[in-house]
């Protein structure tokens, strides 16, 4: 067995390395887990991989998406330069590294089809251009925290997810919805690899969903999203951590049991249901006090609930019991 030590400079910035994940199973990553990981990691600072110094990639094409920005939500920060937001992902089909703008272009977006189904009145198959003729198309500008500390703002495109509820019309006695997406083993090296649980799910409860700030995104930066950054169709919950937020959706079921999501099937000790952001409670392997901005590389504190409370924390009254925070 290979036992590689972190160096203190090493950001532990793969939520779960293979190699992590074996070693928590083998329950190796105990009390010394901290040490490994570094506790100065999450300070380092690190330069977002930039296109400016990978070989050059061909995008594809992102359709022009004017929608009013929403003045009700003020994110407080400069907007992230789109450069950093588009470069610096998360998309484990495609790659454990940040850097899946190439594979990530292998991404068929047209037709794109979204099965609903579950507890609901009519289960259906539904055309996302279809869907979006239902609702209207607005810009909102969200803080967004990644569980590995660091963190960007984005002006979204989207419809809030009430709307989603609304056609979607889940039964009476339904109480979590379930985002599924996409799982290509033709494109998506990560489902090949059969290491991960894939398809990726994660789920809210309908009271989460139904939160004025849940919102389904189908644009960035005034343009259709990019592959990289979960095209066609994905959620956002800017209150939650990044993991929640899952991209790329094909299917949303609705259930009365609460589902286990990608992460939590995978580390239930360090990601849970919940996942709300609070700088007060450390991840296992690291602190979540401060986060760092991509672009600046500028280390700020994180607020509860990512600065959202006045939106969200009445969702959680009653809920203390649960490990609302992981
Ligand atoms: N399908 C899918 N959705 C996903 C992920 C993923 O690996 N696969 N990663 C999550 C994580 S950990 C984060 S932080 C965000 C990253 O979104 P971004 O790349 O647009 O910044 O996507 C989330 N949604
Ligand atoms: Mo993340």
């Amino acid at each position: 067995m290979q036992i590689r030590i972190r160096r203190g400079w090493e950001i532990p910035e793969a939520h779960a390395t293979p190699e992590a994940v074996v070693m928590a199973r083998r329950s190796l990553l105990g009390a010394g887990a901290g040490l490994l990981a570094g506790t100065g990691a999450a300070q380092a600072q690190w330069l977002s991989p930039s296109r400016l110094f990978q070989a050059p990639v061909k995008e594809q094409p992102r359709k022009p998406l004017a929608a009013a920005r929403n003045a009700r939500f003020v994110a407080g920060r400069d907007i992230t330069e789109e450069i950093h937001a588009t470069t610096y992902n998360n998309y484990y089909e495609f790659g454990t590294s940040k850097s899946i703008v190439a594979p990530a272009q292998a991404l068929v977006l047209e037709p794109w089809t979204v099965r609903i189904e579950g507890m609901v009145a009519n289960p259906r198959t539904v055309g996302l251009e279809e869907l979006l003729k239902q609702v209207t198309l607005e810009e909102r500008v969200y803080r967004f925290r990644c569980v590995e500390a660091w963190a960007m703002t984005v002006p979204w495109v989207g419809f809030p997810m009430a709307e989603l509820l609304r056609i979607a019309e889940p039964q009476a006695g339904a109480k979590y919805v379930v985002f599924s997406t996409l799982a290509d083993e033709k494109i998506m090296p990560g489902i090949r690899e059969g290491f991960y649980p894939f398809p990726y799910t994660e789920g809210l409860t309908l009271a989460e969903a139904a939160n004025e700030l849940a919102f389904m995104a189908v644009g960035m930066y005034g343009k259709t999203l990019p592959p990289q950054n979960g095209a066609p169709f994905r959620f956002i919950t800017p209150w939650k951590y990044g993991f929640k937020q899952a991209k790329s959706i094909v299917k949303i079921s609705f259930t009365d049991k609460r589902p286990v999501g990608f992460w939590e099937a995978l580390q239930a000790e360090e990601y849970g249901f919940w996942a709300n952001v609070n700088p007060a409670v450390p991840h296992p392997r690291w602190s979540q006090a401060r986060e760092r901005l991509l672009g600046s590389g500028e280390m700020v504190p994180t607020q509860i609930w990512n600065g959202y409370g006045t939106f969200v924390a009445d969702l959680y009254k009653g809920l203390e019991k649960e490990r609302l925070f992981a």
